[in-house]
């Protein structure tokens, strides 16, 4: 028999962890909101595919989420089973789950209260309307683009990535999270209309341009989702290239060419499905291309391949590579914005990578300048009225920082950094382009407006981690300064 003193000497001498159990742990917490399967319910799904760029993970177990129903385990789980959770939940799923049309089809959630209205219900420009996704408790505010007055505030599903895409009259909005949820909401009623899950996580989406039709792009299942304007299931298209699945990186519409062009992401081909019939042309490239950029026609493309090194363009129309160019340190394309500059169109794209924006020719694809940066950044955005592209920095000690560059001499004239130390990232300009809203990115974050010509500070909205910014006549009239 074990004396009671010999027991305790016994358990203190066993690893803490040894008493972790994640799965039990998930199946008694976890479970419910967040599905058995780990593929989301009420809450996210939480697999790599989403959790992979959320920080702080074990805190939120501990803590719980504000504003969320995500309560807080700090009492019921010690911290070695929360660490044993974080690790749970973030390796890879043992299995490729499937999310067949049918599970599409019934996942559709129309919101019974739902009344369209037969026009704007506030009397603000509903073509000036600009929408600020707030990632810090997944919402966005609709502002008022000349009072800069919120005129609503609704929630999103959990992690919205990507710009919403507008429907061409600018009246209804598309929203895609990284889980897959596309959720429709009606501006002029300031209502949602209902959401779907396309996928299990998702990239990016594509309204063609008579607005029936939203593309949805998807790493799993390996595939593109074709829905109708009132979020129906149309088609599951399969990503595959001789049986073997293939994410999808993104994809855009491409106005011109009535169609949706798609790049594969682990196969070295681009997909054009056209919006009218969604008959599928399938173009074989030299690499498989991570993001991509057009010509202002449409005809060529622009991508940077996985390793991030290089630029190709590709002719659509017959699928020949038309020039190669130097961009090195992962060029982030989907940001490209467009210029006149000397009577020729120029594009500039930052880099994930490296603190240099590259600017080129679009006529013969040539590069015309790197203009180095205080670091990596992320977004991009100028407009027609405007001398100016809003470059940020986002990565590294300077991620605080703002840089304003001269679109013809291409030298930084200002840098802007009122939060030292805080991210300041993303900028979007007003309809006229007589304003830009910055993002200060942190979780007790902002919305700082400027004036667009003098650069003077005008206003702050609070605003919980703001991202993107999204003004609804620069993107239904492809306004050259925006991305896609
Ligand atoms: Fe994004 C747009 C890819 C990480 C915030 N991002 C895009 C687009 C692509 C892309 C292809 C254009 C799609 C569109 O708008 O239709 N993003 C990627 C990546 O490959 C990358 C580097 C890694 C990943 O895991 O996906 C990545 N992106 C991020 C982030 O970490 C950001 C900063 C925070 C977040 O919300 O996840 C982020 N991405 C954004 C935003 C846009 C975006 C805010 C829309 C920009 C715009 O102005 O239109």
């Amino acid at each position: 028999m074990i004396r009671p003193t010999a027991f305790f000497s016994l358990l203190l001498a066993l690893p803490l962890t040894a008493h972790a159990d994640p799965a039990a742990d998930y199946a008694e917490h976890c479970a419910a909101c967040h599905g058995e399967d780990r593929l989301g319910g009420t809450g996210p799904a939480l697999i790599p595919e989403t959790l992979g760029r959320v920080r702080g993970i074990d805190t939120v177990i501990a803590q719980g989420r504000v504003s969320t129903q995500m309560e807080g385990f700090a009492d019921r789980l010690s911290p070695e089973s929360i660490t044993a959770l974080v690790d749970y939940v973030t390796a890879p799923l043992d299995h490729r789950p499937d999310w067949s049309a049918e599970q599409i089809a019934a996942s559709r959630e129309m919101n019974p209260d739902y009344q369209p209205a037969e026009k704007p219900v506030f009397a603000a420009d509903p073509l000036n309307i600009t929408l600020v996704v707030e990632t810090g408790d997944h919402h966005v505010s609709v502002l008022d683009g000349d009072t800069f007055e919120v005129l609503a505030r609704f929630a999103t599903p959990f992690a919205v990535h990507g710009g919403p895409k507008f429907s061409p009259d600018g009246r209804f909005v598309y929203i895609m999270s990284r889980d897959g949820w596309v959720q429709k909401y009606d501006i002029w009623s300031l209502a949602e209309v209902g959401r779907i899950r396309a996928a299990l996580n998702s990239r990016n989406i594509a309204i063609s341009p008579d607005g029936q039709r939203i593309a949805v792009a998807n790493y799993l299942p390996e595939s593109l989702t074709i829905l109708d304007s009132d979020l129906n299931p149309l088609r599951l298209i399969a990503t595959q290239v001789d049986g073997t699945p293939s994410r999808v990186s993104a994809v855009y519409q491409a106005p011109q060419r009535h169609s949706f062009v798609l790049a594969l992401k682990d196969a070295p081909e681009i997909w054009e499905v056209a919006t009218t019939d969604l008959s599928i042309r399938r173009i074989p490239i030299d690499e498989p291309l991570d993001d991509f950029f057009f010509s202002p026609d449409y005809r060529q493309l622009i991508g940077a391949n996985r390793d991030g090194d290089k630029g190709v363009a590709i002719d659509l129309d017959d699928g020949h590579k038309v020039a190669e160019l130097p961009l090195p340190g992962m060029p982030h394309l989907g940001s490209g914005i467009t210029w006149e500059r000397d009577g020729r169109r120029v594009m500039a794209t930052p880099h994930l990578g490296e603190g240099v924006l590259s600017v080129i020719d679009m006529q013969d694809w040539s590069l015309v300048k790197q203009i180095k940066t205080s670091g990596p950044g992320f977004f991009l955005r100028g407009h027609a009225t405007s001398p100016y592209v809003w470059a940020d920095v986002f990565f590294g000690p300077h991620k605080d920082e703002m840089h304003v560059i001269d679109k013809q001499t291409l030298e930084i004239v200002k840098t802007l950094a009122p939060f030292p130390g805080q991210t300041f990232a993303h900028s979007e300009f007003t309809r006229d382009g007589s304003h830009v809203l910055v993002s200060l990115w942190e979780d007790e974050g902002a919305v700082v407006i400027y004036d667009a010509k003098t650069l003077d500070e005008v206003k702050r909205l609070p605003m919980r981690k703001p991202s993107g910014k999204y003004n609804v006549w620069n993107k239904i009239t492809f306004e050259d300064g925006t991305s896609h």
